[in-house]
């Protein structure tokens, strides 16, 4: 059976593409949700690509994980540096994580070189922006395929 991923986007990613490109890119979030499902089609991986802007929506979607998702990709933005409620999830939760920043976090202000997430997840994947989120495909289709 395909396994599904559920990838996940905090606050302000919905603005992607139309602010700040020279750090985030210039790709949309409809753009980069494309890429997933194409990569994720040649990985035999279903995706369920969300986005929200609320902290509890976010944990809301993260308790409802188990059981319904194989994995988790998150890129929390700045509830990444902030929100013990989504680490408490996701530790809670028992799947695989991978933690995605279009950005490189460790080039920018000292605030964003602390994650709540990194401690919980698997793996990061930071600096290459859209494509960053391929890469976390590819990295939890081998952790879901040799753990089963
Ligand atoms: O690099 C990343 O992916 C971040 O998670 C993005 C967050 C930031 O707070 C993290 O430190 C790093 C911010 C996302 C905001 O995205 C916008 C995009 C276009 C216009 C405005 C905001």
């Amino acid at each position: 059976m395909t396994a599904s991923v559920l990838i996940l986007n905090g606050p302000n990613l919905n603005m992607l593409g139309s602010r700040e490109p020279e750090i985030y890119g210039s790709e949309t979030l409809a753009d980069i949700e494309e890429s997933c499902v194409a990569r994720g089609e040649g990985l035999d991986l279903k995706v369920d690509f969300r986005q929200s802007n609320g902290e509890g929506e976010l944990v809301d979607w993260i308790q409802e994980a188990s059981g319904n998702h194989a994995g988790i990709i998150i890129n929390a933005g700045a509830y990444t540096h902030t929100s013990i409620a989504i680490l408490d999830a996701l530790r809670a939760c028992g799947l695989p994580i991978i933690e995605v920043h279009l950005s490189n976090i460790f080039q920018r202000e000292e605030f964003r070189h602390q994650s709540y997430i990194s401690p919980v997840a698997e793996g990061v994947i930071c600096g290459f922006g859209g494509h960053g989120y391929c890469l976390a495909l590819e990295a939890i289709a081998k952790i879901v395929t040799t753990r089963v």
